[in-house]
């Protein structure tokens, strides 16, 4: 008989419930050398030309075949050539400035002796475009075969295979190894509390891959280890296809959970897959490779809090864990309560881990030694900012028409990037605050807040230009003239408040309530996403840079859009609010209504629509406007923009 219950397997075809499974499988897949395949490819070389990509002068990816010469990332390009005169260096996209679109400039860089090929961070800005549209490819050929896929960076996603290896198991009559028990959930002849048959005595199926196996235990022991094996069957395809259709090679980690798939991609390098079977997780995680702060978010200053809380030793830390504390995590609790309350009698700085945090860190630690941590794989919630930026040197950026030249690319830049948001979340993202920040040479910091009041149904990189130069000529005007401000030592531009449009489906399906408030209407997608917190991946370095970061300083108060009323009366509707901020949400809100129409098409209770549109739209018996006022007349578009498109 197997230890496993009915119910542990008809919960993998449950979305929510499946991770929480003893028989979940989660994939990790991550692209090896991301950025330099992407050039190998690009450029027509092989797997073993030793291919980096470089961004001015330093290192952003190494190919695998640079690594055998020992080249590593964030090395300088000159010091690699120095190690080896067969690297073959491929500077990113760039953008030049005063241009609204990216550029490759094969056979350009620093390290070419011609001045007029060298690029330079004062006349170009990085574009990661290209990267990013390879990611959506990854993503999409990742949806297209499994119903739930996190993308967890640029290069590597989360898969969760519950359903597909359900199916397979259940109702694909090709497996003839599972008849037996296909018959039974078929016939229905069992009950959710009963222990699942036991394994068929002869199996045909094999692992594709690595099973890490060090204490050679038996292959398949029970039902887990026949759902890895078709797991690792599944993924071999996936990424058989992306190496097809694609061209990449990539890394795959298979298990019960995120955490350990993540270590198991990493394992193993390039193109390989590896899977920790769960009579195996022990042995994986005591291989000698791990540590406690090998973990996913515990690698920097909270891992080295916890080191110190818990008084690891350097090596074998995870095993230390798990036979020093063997009952509970209340246990974990309580050392290092002691140690906190000590510490903090002495306390010379402000630490990571607190009393507070100590019953939840705790938990999550006797869990991930033991490869027991359970997280969803889910949608990534969106990010409530993005910023474009670039940081300044010398005279790049002298005058307000360095600063438009500089915004003409930043807008391009974050017009693309809504857009590939778009893509992500299958969702109409309309940012609504723009918010410019530059920084004098003598470091102070100044921004200037507009709210976007477009209408149209998708932002544009123009619309984003015409408000970006209003907001630099308003910055420069009341500060251009003061002594310390040019040349900028930086410049950027954030996008926020994002109106989060849904084409159909809900919203709240799909992020939940995650710093997310639905708007108060009920016939209409619309979510607002509000805050300024600042979306940043997990990793760090120049690829970060580019992406997001926080700005210092109150952004002064937004300005008025031209449909607001000095008497906080809403001209569209008639209702008087009570302060500047609740009627710019109101304003706000008729605009994300009317967004969501324009998209979705109207409802009979819409608040857009004339008396005379009403009728049109839905006959004579139609309801009279919901507010009776008279609407502004709409600049453009009439009637026929509120039809489904
Ligand atoms: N990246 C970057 N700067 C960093 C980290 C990453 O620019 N500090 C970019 C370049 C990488 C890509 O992101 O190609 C993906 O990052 P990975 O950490 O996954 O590294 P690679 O894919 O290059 O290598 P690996 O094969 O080890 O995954
Ligand atoms: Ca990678």
């Amino acid at each position: 008989m197997s230890k496993y219950r009915w119910r542990d397997l008809i919960d993998l075809n449950d979305k929510e419930k499946s991770f929480l499974s003893p028989l979940a499988c989660i994939a990790h897949i991550d692209v090896n050398a991301f950025f330099a395949q992407v050039e190998q490819v690009r450029c027509g070389f092989s797997r073993d030309d030793p291919v980096v990509a470089v961004q001015w002068t330093s290192i952003l990816a190494v190919s695998y075949a640079a690594r055998k010469y020992n080249v590593s990332r964030m090395e300088s390009i000159l010091d690699a050539i120095k190690k080896c005169d067969k690297i073959i260096p491929i500077h990113t996209a760039v953008f030049r400035k005063g241009e609204d679109y990216w550029q490759y400039h094969d056979g350009c860089g620093s390290w070419v002796e011609d001045e007029s090929k060298k690029l330079s961070p004062t006349n170009y800005k990085v574009a990661l475009e290209p990267y990013r549209r390879e990611s959506r490819k990854l993503i999409k050929l990742f949806q297209d075969e499994y119903d739930l896929v996190e993308k967890a960076s640029v290069d590597e996603a989360f898969i969760e295979l519950g359903r597909k290896l359900f199916y397979e198991l259940l109702m694909d009559d090709s497996y003839t190894d599972f008849a037996d028990i296909r018959g039974i959930f078929q016939d229905g002849r069992y009950d959710l509390n009963d222990h699942l048959p036991s394994l068929p005595t002869k199996l045909s199926i094999q692992f594709s891959g690595e099973v890490f196996n060090s204490q050679n235990r038996p292959l398949f022991e029970d039902w887990d280890d026949v759902l890895m094996c078709l797991a690792s069957n599944s993924t071999n395809t996936i990424r058989n296809q992306i190496d097809d259709m694609l061209g990449y090679t990539t890394s795959c980690g298979i298990s019960m959970t995120k955490n350990l798939s993540k270590l198991a991609s990493n394992y193993k390098k390039p193109n390989a897959q590896t899977i920790v079977k769960n009579n195996c997780i022990d042995d994986f995680l005591d291989c000698g490779k791990f540590e406690i702060n090998s973990f996913w978010t515990l690698g920097g200053i909270r891992g080295k809090e916890l080191i110190d809380l818990m008084e690891l030793p350097k090596e074998h830390s995870i095993k230390f864990i798990r036979d020093s504390w063997p009952v509970s995590s209340d246990d974990i609790r309580k050392f290092m309560l002691k140690k906190i309350i000590c510490r903090d009698i002495q306390r010379s700085r402000e630490y990571n881990i607190n009393e507070a945090d100590v019953a939840k860190i705790s938990a999550k630690i006797y869990q991930l030694v033991r490869g027991q941590f359970r997280l969803p794989v889910e949608p990534r919630p969106l990010p409530k900012s993005m910023m474009s930026k670039k940081n300044l040197r010398n005279d790049d950026c002298a005058s307000v028409i360095d600063c438009i030249e500089w915004l003409e690319i930043f807008c391009s830049e974050l017009n693309y990037r809504v857009h590939d948001l778009e893509q992500e979340y299958e969702k109409v993202i309309m940012p609504r605050t723009i918010v410019i920040m530059i920084k004098g040479k003598a470091g102070m910091k100044y921004t200037q807040t507009r709210r976007i009041t477009t209408a149209s149904s998708s932002i544009t990189s123009r619309e984003l230009f015409i408000n970006a130069t209003k907001l630099i000529n308003e910055i420069d005007k009341q500060h251009g003239k003061l002594a310390g401000v040019y040349p900028l030592r930086e410049l950027s531009l954030t996008l926020s408040n994002f109106d989060i449009i849904d084409k159909g489906k809900t919203v709240l399906d799909m992020f939940g309530n995650r710093a997310i408030s639905k708007s108060s209407s009920t016939d209409n997608n619309v979510v607002k996403i509000e805050g300024e917190d600042i979306h940043s991946d997990s990793k760090g370095g120049p690829y970060d840079a580019s992406v997001s970061e926080t700005l210092e300083g109150e952004p002064p108060s937004a300005s008025s859009p031209p449909t607001m009323a000095e008497n906080l009366t809403c001209k569209q509707c008639g209702e008087t609010l009570q302060d500047k901020k609740l009627f710019q949400e109101h304003v706000d809100y008729h605009l994300s209504v009317q967004l969501s129409e324009q998209i979705n098409g109207v409802s009979e209770n819409s608040t857009m629509l004339t008396h005379a549109e009403r009728i049109l739209l839905f006959g004579k018996k139609a309801k009279k406007n919901a507010a009776s006022v008279q609407k502004p007349k709409k600049k453009d578009g009439g009637i026929m923009k509120f039809f489904k498109k």
